[in-house]
């Protein structure tokens, strides 16, 4: 049954079912019943695995095809008009070319399927930062995904009404066919077209391909902004919430930072934390000039490995029902799941995450370094009680940050906005598993965004640089590294928990409560400010993790100069500038 007289959806999904040729059409109303018997269906073709009822209630295991497991950057495109829109750091092709060439894919790709209309909403419905979407799928792990990740159903329907103001999705699995797989944006047509994976980053196409890429370009058009952030709301002693943003590249750290547990000193000081978002921030102006923040999203997609009850215990809680498992090991004992830095114990009687019988004593891995979780926000148990809150949280502070073994400092504060922005564009990683690729090569990934901007990195920029100049009360820019080894490669920060020791000092700067010393990045603590109490680290260590090595920095100039380059007139004057007032000061 057809769930809007809305005659612009009607007549795309029309033409797109004319293209794709399912048996079938099912509107998503957005019904727990209707979800029910969707999971009992995929649970019958084997898509999904029922777990353990009592352990795991309303738990599912799905398994991806084993060439489908992250995202495929070298597949993914910015298909504007000019190529220049795409800019240098995307993939491009001519519009006309690429719905050429993805229609032919499309040509008959979902015979014999359902195809499912999913009406979702990024944001609360109603809201004035929501933004609605549709998404066609021939995958009901898509749906049943969509309904945790996104606000789904008729209610977003109604929300849209006779508006043609939605963003087009259409999704198909087709074969799986790896040579044949696109993800691609056509931002002048606020449209999205994705075949030939199921994997959740390229096919959930409210989260990256939406959210991030389609929304970034809207942003840049209507004054806000769409980030690759965490929304983390830190609560003091004295009951006073401070939010801070962070964005961090794939498999960094967000969701871990956006559900930290204070450090047991803190706690009995009364800290708390509270999580508003792990993935994606959309920023706007509020009337007070300060930036506003919500999390589109309604769940979390986060990275299953190294998850345990001692790292990351609030995100393994809110995986204790309703959510869905990819690609991580089955254990046949009890029904359950496991992965690599869950516990000490994997299951002797276990399936990897390919579905084959798996010996954990041989060396193998038994979950995929990418495995992941899809889980209900309200399953957190830190959940904001902003959450829900039409016009979000004010930002105090906007933290970037990297894996980087050496150079990066473990905190410095930018000296102003602009140069925050600069600290942003320079900002490099080691690559993760998050992607399909080499792991552990390191890129620059300017504000976590070079595989999620929709438009041009140089472009980019100087939006952040025009936000700034439009905020009277702009958020602090604050640079982190969680991950500086020492000479035998182990972290010599203990992470996690421990980075509400580094928070402090950063909340601390927003507020003038801080101290600091100046150096030639920014703006450094002074090493006895930040609080060692109860944990395992020496003020040698701290030195030692805050030190800046010039020799390193003035080579990594050379690489952000090579870097720009390729930006050409589309790198903010400004930019430049912050980069040539940096090596001077790394050369006096
Ligand atoms: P995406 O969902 O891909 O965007 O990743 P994310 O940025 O949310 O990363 P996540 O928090 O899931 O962490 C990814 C990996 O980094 C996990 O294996 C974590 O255990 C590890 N990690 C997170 N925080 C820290 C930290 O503070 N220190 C160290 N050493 N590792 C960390
Ligand atoms: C990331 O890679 O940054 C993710 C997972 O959050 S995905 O949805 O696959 O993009
Ligand atoms: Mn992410």
């Amino acid at each position: 049954m057809k769930l809007t007289d809305n005659v612009h959806i009607l007549k795309w999904v029309d033409e797109m079912a004319a293209l794709t040729k399912p048996e079938k059409i099912v509107w998503i109303d957005g019904s727990e019943e209707q979800l029910e018997q969707l999971r009992a269906e995929a649970m019958g073709t084997g898509e999904l695995i029922k777990l353990n009822e009592e352990k795991l209630p309303g738990c599912y295991l799905h398994r991806s095809d084993v060439n489908d497991v992250a995202r495929v950057e070298d597949r993914t495109f910015i298909c504007s008009k000019r190529q220049e829109d795409a800019g240098p750091t995307n993939n491009w092709m001519d519009p006309q070319e690429m719905y050429k060439k993805l229609y032919e894919i499309f040509d008959g790709s979902m015979k014999g399927r359902t195809m499912y209309v999913i009406p979702y909403s990024m944001g609360v419905v109603g809201s004035d930062f929501a933004k609605y979407g549709i998404e066609l799928t021939d995958s009901i792990y898509v749906v049943v995904s969509m309904a945790i990740m996104t606000r789904i159903g008729t209610k977003v329907l109604d929300a849209i009404g006779d508006n043609a103001d939605y963003i087009k999705g259409l999704h198909s699995k087709a074969q799986l066919d790896p040579e044949k797989r696109y993800i691609v944006h056509f931002p002048e047509d606020n449209t999205i077209m994705s075949v030939n994976s199921g994997y959740g980053g390229n096919v959930l196409l409210g989260k990256k391909c939406f959210a991030l890429r389609i929304a970034s370009t809207l942003g840049r058009k209507e004054d806000w902004m769409a980030e690759h952030m965490l929304i983390l709301g830190v609560e003091n002693p004295q009951g006073e919430i401070r939010y801070v943003c962070g964005a961090f590249p794939s498999a960094c750290g967000k969701t871990n930072l956006a559900m930290l547990i204070p450090p047991e000193a803190y706690r009995e000081k009364g800290w708390k934390c509270w999580t508003v978002g792990d993935d994606i921030a959309w920023l706007r102006i509020g009337p007070d000039g300060r930036l506003w923040a919500v999390n589109p999203e309604n769940g979390f997609f986060g990275v299953a490995p190294g998850t345990s009850a001692k790292s990351n215990p609030n995100a393994l809680a809110a995986t204790k029902k309703n959510t869905i498992f990819t690609n991580v090991v089955h254990n046949l004992d009890d029904n359950t799941v496991w992965w690599e830095g869950m516990d000490k114990n994997p299951p002797k009687n276990a399936e990897n995450w390919k579905g084959e019988k798996w010996d954990c004593t041989d060396g193998s891995k038994g979950a995929h370094p990418n495995s992941r979780f899809t889980a209900p926000a309200v399953n957190c148990p830190c959940i904001s009680p902003e959450f829900e809150s039409k016009t979000g949280v004010p930002i105090s502070a906007i933290i970037f940050g990297g894996r980087r073994a050496k150079t990066a400092p473990l905190v410095y504060q930018s000296r102003d906005w602009n140069h925050g922005v600069f600290v942003g564009s320079i900002m490099a990683s080691e690559t993760t598993a998050a992607a399909t690729g080499k792991v552990g090569v390191v890129r620059r990934d300017p504000m976590a965004m070079r595989p999620f901007c929709g438009y041009n990195m140089g472009d980019y920029w100087q939006h952040w640089l025009d936000m700034g100049a439009k905020l009277s009360n702009p958020p602090k820019i604050f640079n982190v590294n969680w991950f500086r080894t020492d000479d035998e490669g182990n972290f010599e920060w203990p992470g996690f928990g421990d980075n509400l020791r580094v928070v402090e000092w950063i909340l601390g700067r927003c507020f003038g409560e801080k101290d600091a010393v100046e150096t030639e990045l920014g703006y450094e603590p002074k090493p006895e400010d930040i609080n060692l109490e109860g944990v395992d680290v020496t003020l040698d260590t701290v030195k030692d993790i805050l030190g800046v090595d010039k020799e390193l920095w003035l080579e990594e100039c050379k690489g952000i100069r090579e870097y720009y380059a390729q930006f050409g007139d589309k790198l903010p004057k400004k930019l430049a500038q912050e980069l040539d007032d940096l090596e001077a000061r790394l050369k006096k």
